[in-house]
């Protein structure tokens, strides 16, 4: 790995926001594309972070200082990732569920969604179904997306695919889902349309799916 990333990873498990965007920045400059400086850099960081934290090297002060630095990382990418000159592919929705307030990685899908075209309509972290549902029948997005970190949030999930269709809602959208904890298998078993395990793989997910909808239905 190059030095500059190793420095990247190094800064933002130390927390330093600062150093992480000058040097984030830095390798932009030196030509690094903006997935290498994500995925070499900002997530190898991230990652070692979160085998700390699991290991109880690491506490939610520290992760938290780190989260920051992600950021900060993140908002340099920002518009290289977002940049896109693909007309509208749809518009999606997208909110990390209720209870929970990990919103690293559902940054980075709806940054990736945008830069494939898409409008974002960002609800947040810690959204509950009748979130979702109000947001759907203001913006009449394509699809609906859910991101959950952690097992003890993922059945929001199901939650508002059951709210929903309680609201009649259910067949004017499609659903995907995604985040650490969550499966091909568990998407199936809440009757989502259908998980992506990445970003880069939520955009061809995103893309698929949109083409099943036809919003002057919706
Ligand atoms: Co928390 N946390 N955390 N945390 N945290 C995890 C998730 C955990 C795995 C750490 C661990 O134990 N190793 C663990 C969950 C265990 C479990 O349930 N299985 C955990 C825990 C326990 C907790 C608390 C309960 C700790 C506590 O308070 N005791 C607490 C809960 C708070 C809450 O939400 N109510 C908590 C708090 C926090 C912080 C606030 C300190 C901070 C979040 C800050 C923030 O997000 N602004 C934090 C962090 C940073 C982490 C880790 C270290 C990193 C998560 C992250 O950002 N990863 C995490 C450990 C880990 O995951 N290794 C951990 C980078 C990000 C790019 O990846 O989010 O997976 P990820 O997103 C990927 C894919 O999953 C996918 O694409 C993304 C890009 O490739 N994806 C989607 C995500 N959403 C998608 C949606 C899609 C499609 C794909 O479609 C819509």
């Amino acid at each position: 790995m190059s030095d500059i990333l190793k420095q990247i990873a190094e800064k933002l498990y130390d927390g330093e926001d600062d150093a992480v965007a000058e040097l984030t920045q830095r390798a932009l400059d030196e030509g690094l594309t903006p997935a290498e400086v994500l995925n070499g850099g900002l997530l190898a960081g991230m990652d070692r972070v979160g085998v700390d934290f699991r290991d109880g090297e690491l506490f939610v002060p520290e992760v938290l200082i780190a989260a920051r630095a992600m950021h900060a990382g993140m908002a340099i990418l920002r518009p290289l990732l977002t940049e896109s000159d693909v007309p509208s592919a749809g518009k999606v929705v997208i909110g990390t569920v209720e209870g929970d307030l990990h919103d690293i990685g559902k940054n980075l899908v709806g940054m990736m969604l945008e830069g494939g075209g898409f409008e974002i309509v960002d609800l947040g972290t810690d959204v509950p179904p009748d979130r979702f549902i109000e947001a759907i029948k203001m913006e009449h997005p394509n699809l609906i997306g859910m991101s959950a970190l952690l097992t003890t949030t993922m059945p929001s999930m199901k939650r508002t695919i059951d709210a929903l269709m309680e609201a009649g809602l259910r067949d004017t959208v499609r659903v995907m889902v995604g985040g650490a904890p969550v499966t091909q298998t568990f998407a199936d078993e809440i009757g989502a349309d259908g998980y992506a395990p990445d970003a880069a793989s939520a955009v061809e997910l995103a893309r698929s799916l949109a083409g099943q909808i036809n919003k002057s239905d919706g």
